[in-house]
């Protein structure tokens, strides 16, 4: 460890660790299932970081927020209601607003603290809140799903913590199930689903629950973020049975930039990227197409 530097430092990669330069320490506290800090760094921004992992910084934030949300936004038309599972920093509901199409948005974040620290040390993010269709559910994403009436919803984003601590439910069978449950036919779901580099055998895991649970598409895409482990994270998008969704092709493309909530226009998305964010690394393809 270097003073002064904040290292990310876990068994989930193991003999490596990405160093942020610490200008000062904004935020230290435990909340009910995690530690909580803020620090400003000095080339990324702010960084926000839940148990020793980096969950986000103002520099690279868009890369993975706009990402998550858009690739399944983009893939079915007409999208209203949607549900963000963890992302309590609001990020994702940011991103969310930019489509008018969308009547409802609920939230089911874990861990309050994660959105009072969001809304006093990073409002570029958390302006998410700030829209009216937006409603917050304190409480855990497994048991909230297992509430929601069968195919209440278009699109399901799971911005989900690893899957050491709290979120690791949001990484089992089960919980694919639940979500499946909770989509109308032809709905479709974006997981977070780690990294090619050093998550192989998770992502082969996720990939087959998919397979047998979603009889739709099941396609793994990935974009770089360069304060995430091994700089690069990924995504599993599915579709449930009914009409059928071609993730590689958007229908529903963004078409302005000026219809949500933070004015902000996007740095990262755009529809090019999102049909190349399909394409995989032969060493990646040649798993998930296995499976
Ligand atoms: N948008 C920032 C990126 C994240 S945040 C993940 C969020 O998921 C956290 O706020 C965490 O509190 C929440 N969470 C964890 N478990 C649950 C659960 N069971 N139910 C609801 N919310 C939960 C992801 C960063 C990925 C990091 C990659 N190394």
């Amino acid at each position: 460890v270097i003073p002064g530097w904040f290292s990310e430092i876990s068994p989930m990669w193991p003999g490596e660790a990405h160093s942020l330069k610490v200008e000062k320490i904004l935020f230290q506290g435990k909340s009910d299932y995690q530690n909580v800090m803020v620090f400003q760094s000095s080339t990324y921004g702010k960084v926000l970081v839940l148990d020793g992992v980096i969950q986000l910084t103002e520099r690279d934030e868009c890369a993975y927020q706009e990402m998550i949300t858009h690739l399944p936004l983009c893939s079915i038309p007409n999208p209203k209601k949607v549900l963000v599972i963890g992302g309590g920093d609001g990020g994702v509901l940011r991103e969310v607003s930019r489509h008018s199409s969308v009547e409802q948005i609920d939230i089911c974040e874990i861990d309050k603290m994660v959105v009072e620290v969001s809304k006093q040390y990073f409002p570029d993010v958390a302006i998410g809140y700030q829209d009216p269709r937006v409603k917050l559910h304190i409480g855990d994403g497994v048991a909230f799903l297992k509430a929601v009436p069968e195919g209440t919803y278009d699109a399901v984003i799971v911005d989900s913590s690893d899957p050491i601590g709290p979120a690791q439910e949001l990484f089992e069978k089960p919980f694919f199930e639940s979500v499946a449950r909770a989509l109308r036919p032809g709905g479709v779901v974006c997981t977070q689903a780690e990294s090619i580099w050093l998550h192989m055998h998770i992502i082969e895991d996720i990939v087959s629950n998919c397979r047998q649970i979603f009889k739709g598409s099941v396609n793994y895409a990935w974009t770089t973020v360069p304060t995430y482990p091994s700089g690069v994270i990924g995504f599993m998008l599915c579709s449930t049975e009914g009409p059928s969704v071609d993730f590689k092709h958007p229908v529903n493309p963004i078409d302005s930039n000026d219809n949500n909530i933070s004015k902000r226009p996007l740095k990262f998305y755009n529809s090019e990227i999102h049909t190349a964010a399909f394409c995989l690394p032969s060493f990646a393809r040649k798993v998930i197409d296995a499976k």
